[in-house]
């Protein structure tokens, strides 16, 4: 397909060598119309002649110096060893004010080559590096599409013209290249690991079996393992042979480290290290996934940098039918992290494949803790013991998960190793001395970035001591923190709290065999104790069946079931709440799930009116106040809230970005600073912004039963992080939401 012809930006683009990519390159922009004229030049006399007959170039030339004279832009496109020898001749000739670039696959080599052959670099030269091929070669194989969405990267040097490089950059985007700077050291390090190092295994197997006596036996058997592992050894010998010469310091590097990291790995096999085995086998099973998701560019951990994604919420619905939400989030992030702390092998069921709880679980793999899965929600956790975890080879990203950073930074602050905590934008701002305070106090030495924000950093082999902590707000996330530091400090930890919190950790605890005492509002621990394997159901989390409690009593004629909900009597708010408001929630079928009470959660349409939200049950429904704001909305006169001001430094304020939301939407809101005035009435459509928070974007899907018109929801794409699979099971049960863009 020729690309679409723009007006030219410059008079003359000569290519030097017409192989595959110069020649695509040449054509490309012959294509693109961004050139006056396109010359070829090239040794061979037959590729100059297929170059003109095929559209690669307008014309050619077999004299350089005549290629040359008046060029705007010369792009050198041969073998990487002979560009040492075409530089040399390039700097005998008149280049005026042309713009130098390059294709070679080592930057290094070509920069020295430039800089001997010129008496210093040219400031007009932009050496550049398109990641991009094919199995084909020569002039005949040009592709004016070979770059589309292909990576092509830029080295400048300090002194590289701007405009030059802006030149450059701009051929290549038109080319439909995504195109990235680079230092020239880093490109050929990351090249050499990345993409050289992997050739020369490909190449040295192949070779070392083909070798032996017995090869035809060993590549008649040959299964789609050795073919998918050795297929770049059917690349281009010369080509490679010159990349590995021309990049050669830093193939060796990374060929040294990776020499050590296989002789760890014969060890294993030669000790019968399973462990090992394993261990290596599952983090790069996960390394390579990450992997296969940012080439797919989908999100991993990382949603907030990922695209705009839209939620379009269309007005009304009945809801119908049985649905199970995902696993609860503060259950599956302590299962990991117990999981990884006790001695034996834990089984996890129904665990959150939420890009949250993947955090905590990366962030063990990291520490050298053996998981395998999740797969359907089962993760096999082989316990190292609480002295057992090792230092992390780099900071651990915790992404949105405020979760995990406070609770890993009270079991981190024992331990014998340095570990930093980062995370993404929004969990960067998230208040952390709450943590960090208390737990110096204990005698750990932590870093936190201005005002106690992330990143933390914690300081090993310091000696904790126990003490008795009441804490100023009621958090379970301070509570489970002190407790797990507790586990190391010498004596007991008390935490006092002001308000009941989850008390996850405290059952947990309890279910690996560890004591806890629990005293009305203070829990205890000692150290000295051990936490042994166990099993772990981790029951659907009430926070995110809360949005169809909601939806199912704002909507019409609706009744729906949400099975084997978690109802521990710490979560349990948000039921207290909407009943207060005249909702209509049966709890059938309870029972107890590994220490844990859950219930199959019935609810049916019913007439909400607003009410006063008893402070008590505030941290009892903490994380399902945006929701409820909604159908407080809709309900019938006021609503009030106070005594919330934890909401604030939520992953959003969650006071403000609800309230600016519904009054986007036409309700009738006061935000306050401890919470929220709501007047009910109804609800328009519009655009809402969930500034990258799950929960406020799930909410707004649910606001649009009663709106009247469409919501558009931005910044959605951390609902991932604690409700995967949201939309799917809000079509199932008749909300009209979807991905913008997506049917
Ligand atoms: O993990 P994170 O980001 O802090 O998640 C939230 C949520 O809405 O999912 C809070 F924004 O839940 C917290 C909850 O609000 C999870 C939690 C826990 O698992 O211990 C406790 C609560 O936080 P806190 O600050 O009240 O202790």
């Amino acid at each position: 397909m020729a690309a679409q012809q723009r007006p030219p930006i410059i008079e003359r683009l000569v290519v030097i060598g017409l192989g595959l990519i110069g020649g695509s390159f040449a054509k490309g922009l012959r294509e693109s119309g961004l050139c006056r004229e396109v010359v070829g030049v090239d040794l061979d006399p037959e590729s100059r002649r297929l170059a003109v007959e095929l559209g690669v170039v307008d014309r050619c030339e077999a004299d350089l110096a005549a290629a040359c004279q008046g060029a705007s832009v010369i792009q050198l496109a041969v073998p990487i060893l002979a560009m040492e020898k075409l530089l040399r001749e390039l700097a005998k000739l008149d280049l005026g004010d042309a713009v130098l670039t390059d294709v070679g696959s080592a930057k290094g080599n070509v920069v020295r080559a430039a800089r001997l052959a010129f008496d210093g670099l040219p400031a007009r030269f932009v050496p550049g590096h398109p990641i991009a091929g094919s199995e084909q070669s020569g002039v005949e194989a040009s592709n004016s599409e070979l770059f589309r969405r292909h990576k092509v990267i830029l080295t400048p040097l300090e002194r590289t013209d701007a405009a030059a490089l802006q030149l450059v950059d701009t051929l290549w985007r038109a080319l439909g290249a995504d195109v990235e700077h680079m230092a020239v050291e880093h490109h050929d390090e990351v090249l050499a690991a990345t993409s050289h190092l992997p050739h020369l295994l490909a190449f040295g197997l192949v070779d070392s079996l083909a070798k032996r006596s017995e090869n035809l036996e060993i590549f008649r058997y040959a299964a789609g393992g050795f073919r998918d592992f050795t297929r770049i050894a059917g690349s281009d010998p010369v080509m490679w042979h010159d990349i590995f010469l021309a990049n050669r310091e830093a193939v060796l590097r990374t060929l040294d480290t990776f020499r050590s990291d296989l002789d760890a790995l014969r060890d294993a096999v030669d000790a019968g290290d399973g462990h090992q085995l394993l261990g290596v086998f599952t983090r790069a099973r996960v390394a390579r996934e990450h992997f296969s998701k940012i080439l797919a560019r989908r999100a991993y951990v990382d949603a907030m940098h990922s695209n705009n994604v839209i939620f379009l919420a269309n007005p009304g619905g009945r809801l119908s039918g049985r649905i199970r939400v995902p696993g609860d989030k503060s259950i599956s992030h302590r299962s990991i992290m117990l999981g990884s702390l006790a001695e034996g092998t834990t089984e996890v069921e129904g665990f959150l494949e939420g890009e949250d709880a993947l955090a905590t679980l990366q962030a063990f793999r990291d520490m050298g803790v053996v998981i395998e899965g999740p797969h359907h929600g089962r993760v096999t956790i082989h316990g190292v013991g609480l002295h057992g975890l090792k230092a992390p080879p780099g900071p651990i990203y915790l992404g949105n998960s405020g979760t995990s950073m406070r609770l890993l930074s009270g079991l981190l602050a024992a331990q014998s190793f340095d570990v930093t905590l980062t995370g993404d934008a929004s969990l960067s701002k998230r208040p952390m001395n709450r943590v960090a305070k208390p737990l110096r106090e204990m005698g750990a030495l932590i870093d936190t970035a201005a005002e106690g924000r992330p990143p933390m950093t914690i300081h090993g082999g310091r000696r904790l001591g126990g003490m008795t902590y009441e804490m100023p707000m009621a958090s379970a996330q301070v509570k489970s923190c002190l407790l797990l530091a507790g586990l190391y400090a010498a004596g007991s930890t008390t935490v006092i709290e002001p308000a009941p919190t989850r008390d996850h950790t405290e059952r947990m605890l309890r279910g690996f065999g560890y004591p806890v005492s629990v005293q009305g509002n203070r829990a205890t621990v000692e150290s000295g104790h051990k936490l042994i394997a166990t099993h772990i159901e981790v029951p659907a989390d009430i926070s995110s069946a809360a949005f169809f409690l909601v939806a199912g009593s704002i909507a019409e004629d609706s009744e729906l079931v949400l099975e084997h909900v978690g109802v521990n009597p710490t979560r349990t708010g948000v039921i207290d709440i909407l009943r207060l408001m005249g909702a209509d929630i049966t709890l059938e079928n309870p029972r107890e799930v590994g220490g844990e009470p859950v219930a199959d959660l019935r609810v049916r349409s019913a007439k909400l009116k607003g009410i006063d939200i008893p402070e008590d049950l505030v941290p009892l429904a903490i994380d399902e106040f945006p929701v409820l704001f909604v159908a407080a909305s809709v309900a019938e006169g006021r609503t009030v809230l106070r005594g919330a001001e934890e909401l604030r430094v939520k992953e959003s304020d969650r006071i403000q970005v609800m309230a600016d939301g519904l009054l986007a939407l036409g309700a009738k809101v006061e935000p306050t600073p401890d919470g929220i005035i709501i007047d009910g009435g109804t609800l328009g459509g519009g655009d809402v912004h969930s500034h990258g928070d799950h929960r406020i974007a799930m909410s707004f899907s649910v606001a649009s039963l009663r709106a009247t018109a469409p919501i558009r929801i931005h910044d959605c794409a951390n609902v991932a992080t604690s409700f995967p699979n949201f939309l799917g099971l809000a079509a199932q049960v008749g909300i009209r939401v979807t991905e913008e863009g997506k049917s």
